[in-house]
């Protein structure tokens, strides 16, 4: 963590890595969000599981194992998982994630929800591929769900799927869940909320700098920015310093000059268009099946074969 913030202040323009937005506080921060009425991902996502589930899971072959990459507490996951018992008696979910204690929380909800489900956590990073899929025998549903593809760029987001796609065999598929390029009318406020959860949730990468970096960090000079990049079809999350300043960040003794309205980019959130969902699932070997969207296509459940 010292390493990459050293790195991204010190680049220019300054940048911050977006996975640190995730800690305790900030992954409470990300489930309000998911809540709030602007933030249309998460309820269309899951409205397009509670109507398609049956048909996402006869699309991608009998007798399914469940694999969930960047699991965290796998909420969504329930409707597939209670549609998925309907079909077969039993079944093996492995959900994969970063965070030991998201995937604890995720077991114990599961175990006692669904007794006839056996759930096998397996905590890695998957960016780097997961070697331990091979293992699992069985035809392999693997999600990637909640847009979370969308904060790679488009090439990482390519070796990423590759990586993935090298420990799965014929019979494997891939569900995809990307958000969609839509108006910035309804873009900008998903991502600048009236509540401000979302400038709270961006704020906290400077709060965490300052609990963990003992940095300095005057959190209340920083202004949230959300703006649409429509040429890169993405939404980019900025802090925006209101005042020169300085910041001394101990553990990697640095000092951190801020011009006024000097921006530090902190995210980048890509809208999918059928064309891009297209080429990084081609470009990553897998071959797009078919497509689930809501009826204002703002967002897209993608079945996908290696
Ligand atoms: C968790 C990456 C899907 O990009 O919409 C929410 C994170 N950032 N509000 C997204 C986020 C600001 C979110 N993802």
């Amino acid at each position: 963590m010292a390493r990459e913030v050293r790195e991204g202040l010190s680049a220019t323009p300054k940048r911050l890595p977006s996975k640190l937005f995730y800690d305790e506080i900030g992954s409470a921060l990300f489930e309000q969000i998911t809540e709030l009425p602007e933030y249309y991902l998460t309820r269309t996502e899951r409205a397009i599981f509670e109507d398609y589930a049956a048909e996402i899971l006869e699309a991608a072959g009998p007798s399914l194992t469940l694999v969930e990459l960047g699991a965290g507490t796998a909420s969504k996951t329930c409707i597939l998982i209670e549609e998925l018992l309907q079909l077969q008696s039993r079944a093996l979910f492995y959900p994969i994630d970063v965070s030991p204690s998201a995937l604890n929380e995720a077991v114990r909800q599961m175990a006692l929800q669904f007794p006839q489900l056996r759930v096998s956590p397996i905590v890695a990073d998957y960016t780097g591929g997961v070697p331990a899929l091979a293992r699992i025998s069985g035809r392999k549903l693997v999600l990637y769900i909640g847009s979370s593809i969308g904060n790679f760029e488009p090439p990482q987001a390519v070796g990423m799927l590759r990586r993935i796609r090298r420990s799965l065999r014929a019979s494997d598929a891939l569900l995809l869940g990307t958000d969609l390029a839509k108006s910035s009318k309804i873009l900008l406020p998903a991502y600048d909320d009236a509540q401000g959860v979302t400038a709270r949730f961006n704020k906290n990468i400077l709060d965490r700098l300052n609990r963990e970096l003992e940095a300095d960090f005057d959190v209340d000079a920083f202004k949230h920015i959300a703006l649409w990049n429509k040429h890169c079809s993405r939404m980019e999350i900025y802090l925006e310093s209101t005042a020169k300043q300085s910041v001394f960040v101990p553990a990697i003794n640095m000092d951190v000059h801020f011009a006024a309205g000097e921006r530090l980019h902190t995210e980048n959130s890509y809208k999918y268009t059928d064309h891009m969902v297209n080429t990084i699932l081609r470009e990553s070997g897998f071959a797009l099946e078919r497509t689930w969207t809501d009826p204002k296509r703002w967002f897209g459940v993608h079945l996908a074969r290696v």
